[in-house]
């Protein structure tokens, strides 16, 4: 990056602990911009506590939990703000800014855009991590108009074999997103071969989901979408985001599924379940790692949480199943 008057000087944080999303990345591509750091760590919101990240006072954490050695903090996540404040924290005390807007990048926009001069084309990409990150969509068919920033978006979606090579292309990513506009980056070609890897993922998600979505009897507003895969033959790879567009009443998916060890299914039910992305933003009730906790099968934070029950016989298994399902359901309608 060029060394000019729009870097802020004396700047001694060195790295960004961003989210594994669009935002995060806008995140990340503007703090490099302010602050003239080019090291990038992602993660999601249930590592960045316990991961061995080794966060100190040269970090800036965006769009994830509050991590207290950490120099900055930037998030708009009310759930994430309700959790330092039962630690303890003070508002005022904050390095860095909260706010409850549509993404992060527009809290840290916000913060340095009086401070540091960005490219004209940032505010665009802003704007558009503001749709992305609270899921503005009117359905099916406007999900479907593939704009710039849902090309990137999606882009960081694709399957990727390794955390390195997934971390690899973000981190080239965030670079581009820091000196270009939204169109140029998504004309990118890494980022059109990851984002034909995503599409043909789309399509598989989307044919799946409408053949084995349902909702349990107990949730007549139709709120968790469920994905029972356990009679599949092979675990599928479900891009669960498309759940809250084909069910538009929807706050949260549970995707159960059967353990496989060597190929060979096991007996051992996998639960995993997530907020919407607009929930996850807003609400302030909802905990998933509780319900997972609570039930003492598993763990996770507010916005998802994953368990798993080991059962003796494949009768076991499918009373398991219906029991804690209507558990998960039961404990959801009372947060
Ligand atoms: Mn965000």
């Amino acid at each position: 990056m060029a060394a000019d008057t729009s870097t802020l000087h004396k700047t001694h944080f060195r790295r960004v602990v961003t989210h594994t999303d669009f935002d995060g990345a806008v995140c990340a591509a503007l703090c490099s911009h302010a602050e003239g750091i080019d090291v990038f760590q992602f993660t999601g919101p249930g590592s960045i506590l316990n991961m061995g990240l080794g966060i100190g006072p040269e970090d800036i954490v965006c769009d994830l939990p509050h991590h207290p050695a950490a120099g900055l903090w930037f998030d708009h996540h009310v759930g994430n703000l309700e959790d330092y404040r039962l630690k303890g924290g003070s508002i005022n005390d904050i390095q860095g800014s909260f706010s409850e807007e549509k993404s992060c990048a527009r809290v840290v926009y916000n913060y340095y855009k009086d401070l540091v001069e960005f490219p004209l084309f940032m505010e665009e990409t802003v704007n558009q991590a503001d749709v992305i990150d609270s899921f503005d969509y009117q359905g099916l068919d406007d999900w479907r108009t593939k704009t710039p920033s849902r090309i990137v978006s999606d882009s960081m979606k694709a399957l990727f074999d390794t955390r390195r090579e997934r971390d690899t292309y973000y981190r080239h990513l965030v670079r581009k997103l820091r000196s270009l506009p939204l169109d140029l980056v998504a004309a990118d070609e890494e980022v059109k071969k990851r984002f034909g890897q995503y599409e043909q993922e789309e399509v598989r998600t989307i044919e799946l989901m409408k053949k084995i979505a349902t909702f349990s009897p107990d949730d007549q507003a139709g709120e968790i979408v469920i994905l029972d895969t356990t009679e599949l033959k092979h675990n599928p790879h479900l891009i669960k985001s498309l759940a809250f567009l084909l069910y538009p009443t929807a706050k949260a998916v549970l995707e159960i599924r059967r353990l496989f060890v060597r190929d060979r299914k096991t007996t051992t039910l996998g639960f995993s379940m997530s907020l919407g992305p607009a929930m996850e933003v807003s609400s302030r009730g909802k905990d998933i790692g509780d319900i997972m906790r609570s039930l003492n099968i598993g763990d996770g934070h507010r916005g998802a949480g994953a368990g798993k029950k080991d059962c003796r016989s494949k009768e076991e298994m499918i009373k398991q199943k219906v029991y804690l399902m209507s558990e998960i359901v039961r404990r959801w309608k009372a947060q």
